[in-house]
């Protein structure tokens, strides 16, 4: 038997708000590790998903987008996408097809090109099932005039196109080493916090404007009981008395609602019974707080200006 070694690496998905970070991770890995909505910031933190190819452990780290931050939250998330750059082997800069060239995906670049030099990146255009062949030519070339890309792809992340040629690039670029996750392992946010997360994408496809980006979940209490079923306290922290209402809805019509499509969700993920009890909590200042971020998987200080 000839010893083929094996790889081992990490790879920062980086790219604007809504780019398709996350649908991109949950397709490596091969299973929902990362929320998923419509609405741009979604994802607030790091989140690591691991996918084995032959010889080759994938790291995947999803990023919250990249945008000018406002708020220490939105400083505390951006830290946390570029921190998530520099600690990887490969980096892929996702734009979205029909959106081109944007501003915000020339800020990107600029950065891009101020900390040149350290690890290739690659670009994914992405959503190419939303654009006409003749777009992508053309937005190809002008992305590659604009940064040296080690590599460019178009896929589709939510529908699979390309995404295999992209990983199997991706293997050539990782270093030779013993795989640093167990082979089994899809990923490593402890479970109370993929739980917590699981309510906050049903929550923000549920509420509308500003409310989804002024609300926190986090997971209270974990409980196994004898039968094989969990029983799940979790908190959302609001900061306004009127978006209690919002979230508790009409006789408490849209949490109930919001509980039972988290609660099938983890059921799922888990593979048994579920019971899930959310308490909406009104908290000001939870914005300023740094246990709020350190439960989000974020640095308080990074949000300082
Ligand atoms: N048409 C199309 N839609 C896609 C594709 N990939 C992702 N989307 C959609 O784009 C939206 C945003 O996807 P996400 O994966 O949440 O994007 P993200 O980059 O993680 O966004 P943030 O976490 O907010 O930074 C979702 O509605 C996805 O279903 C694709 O290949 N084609
Ligand atoms: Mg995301």
């Amino acid at each position: 038997m000839t010893d083929v070694p094996t790889k081992a690496g990490f790879i920062a998905l980086i790219g604007e708000p809504n780019a398709g970070k996350s649908t991109l991770l949950n397709r490596m890995v091969g299973a929902k590790v990362s929320i998923v909505t419509h609405k741009v910031q979604t994802t607030r933190a790091r989140i690591r998903g691991v996918a084995m190819a032959e010889n080759a452990q994938l790291i995947f780290i999803d990023t919250p987008g990249l945008f000018k931050p406002r708020r220490r939250l939105d400083r505390a998330m951006v830290a946390a996408a570029w921190g998530g750059a520099a600690d990887a082997d490969v980096v892929v800069l996702m734009i979205e097809a029909h959106r081109g060239m944007t501003d915000g995906v020339k800020a990107i670049l600029e950065t891009l090109t101020d900390r040149a030099g350290t690890s290739p990146v690659a670009l994914a255009i992405n959503k190419i099932d939303r654009v006409k062949s003749e777009v992508l030519l053309a937005l190809t070339k002008d992305m590659n005039d604009a940064f040296p890309f080690a590599e460019t792809f178009m896929i589709s992340a939510e529908r699979g196109h390309g995404c295999d040629n992209l990983r199997d690039w991706l293997v050539t670029q990782l270093p030779e080493g013993p795989y640093l996750y167990p082979e089994d392992q899809i990923a490593d946010l402890p479970m109370r916090m993929i739980a917590a997360e699981m309510t906050r994408e049903k929550l923000t496809l549920r509420l509308h404007q500003e409310l989804p980006y002024e609300l926190t979940v986090e997971t209270e209490n974990w409980e196994e009981r004898p039968d094989g079923s969990a029983r799940i306290d979790q908190l959302i922290y609001v900061a306004r008395d009127g978006h209690k209402g919002i979230v508790l809805g009409k006789g408490g019509e849209t949490v109930k609602s919001v509980s039972k499509a988290a609660r099938l969700e983890l059921e799922e993920f888990l593979g048994r019974r579920v019971h899930l009890f959310l308490q909406v909590k009104v908290r000001p200042n939870w914005l300023e707080e740094s246990e709020r971020y350190s439960e989000m998987g974020l640095d308080f200080k990074d949000g300082n200006t």
